[in-house]
């Protein structure tokens, strides 16, 4: 008889089991891990299925800005330091994908929901890429966001998702510094270069400080994310260390925070920011940002060219089956 796997139910283990509920808050207290078997409450569950999918939904769609600008790079170089920058973005989405689909919820209907415009993904993807400095300033700012919030989440407690982060973040680390090196060799460059550079960063400061969700006191979901240790810090948290990080960074790309309240508080220990736009926020996340329409577009259209491919996928893997099958058969 072939060896199937068996799909990972996503009720396993719910309704409500006193002994499961104590083993996982034993897991959660030692600060261990959950893996797909254990049991888990079903809230638990479904907080991780949102997260992780807006988190492999924002690497989909987050190609999209980027690879606007592969066919006009600059060099035959950033061609092929952006391209590869893109592909291990499809690469994230692919874990990410797999770590949701081992909470019992398949890609299939992920992909439905997002290109349906139901799911969410990161605000920060539906703002517009108008210049090459644009580019640089997504891999610092962007992908520095993206690895200051993802890198507590290497300690999630739900393995899939903490074991696919290390990989990602590493994978990041690249990302932001040949953002650095974009803009640090446009603000070295001529005036027109450094100004584009400058521009660039004044445009995606805010929607990469908004990255980091809500205000802690208008963040619903962020207090029990934390006492599941999902989530390891505050949105606010995070916001104010990346700040700090940034300012640091920009002088030495000889550049400017569109900021001028920035500074670091000694009585909190932490670093300020001026004010963000959050009706904005709440604008782009409710469907009405400068490039949401675009990108659920574009992302449809892929889906539906890449049909061919999901077909010829699934029919090679059922012939790959069946051989298996009639050899064990015959052994
Ligand atoms: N955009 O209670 P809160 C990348 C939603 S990919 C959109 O604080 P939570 C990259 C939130 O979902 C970067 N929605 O939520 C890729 C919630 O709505 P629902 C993606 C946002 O989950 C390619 C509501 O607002 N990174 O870096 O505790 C190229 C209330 O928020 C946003 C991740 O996804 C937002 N910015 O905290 C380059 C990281 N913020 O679901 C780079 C993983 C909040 O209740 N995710 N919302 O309808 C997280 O760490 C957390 O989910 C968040 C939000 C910090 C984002």
């Amino acid at each position: 008889m072939a060896h199937k796997l068996e799909p990972v139910s996503s009720t396993a283990g719910e309704p409500a089991d006193d002994a499961g509920q104590a083993a996982f808050d034993r897991i959660i207290a030692a600060d261990s891990r959950i893996e797909p078997r254990d049991w888990m409450p079903a809230a638990y569950r479904k907080t991780l299925v949102r997260q992780i999918s807006q988190h492999a939904h924002s690497e989909i769609v987050g190609m999209q800005p980027e690879a606007n600008w592969i066919s006009r790079a600059p060099s035959l170089k950033r061609k092929a330091i952006l391209m590869a920058k893109v592909q291990d973005e499809a690469g994230h989405g692919l874990y990410l994908y797999s770590a949701a689909e081992t909470l019992g919820t398949p890609r299939q209907q992920l992909t439905e929901d997002l290109i349906a415009g139901k799911a969410r993904y990161s605000s920060i993807f539906n703002y517009p890429t108008r210049s090459w400095a644009d580019v640089g300033a997504i891999g610092w700012l962007v992908d520095g966001a993206a690895i200051c919030n993802q890198v507590p989440l290497c300690r999630a407690s739900y393995g899939p998702y903490g074991r696919a982060m290390v990989r990602i973040c590493k994978e990041e680390s690249f990302h932001q510094r040949q953002g650095f090196e974009i803009l640090l060799e446009l603000a070295q460059g001529t005036p027109e270069q450094k100004q584009m550079a400058q521009d660039a960063v004044n445009r995606w400061y805010a929607p990469a400080l908004m990255m980091f969700g809500p205000p802690d006191d208008d963040s619903p979901n962020s207090k029990q994310s934390m006492a599941w240790n999902i989530k390891r810090f505050s949105n606010d948290e995070l916001r104010q260390r990346f700040v700090g990080m940034m300012v640091e960074q920009v002088e030495v790309l000889g550049l400017t925070l569109p900021d001028d309240q920035v500074r670091f508080d000694e009585e909190s220990q932490k670093w300020e920011h001026g004010p963000l736009d959050w009706d904005e926020f709440k604008e782009v996340l409710a469907g009405r940002g400068p490039c949401n329409a675009q990108r659920l577009e574009r992302r449809r259209e892929a889906h539906e060219d890449g049909a061919w491919v999901r077909e010829a996928a699934a029919a090679y893997a059922l012939r790959q089956r069946n051989a298996q099958e009639q050899n064990e058969e015959v052994a």
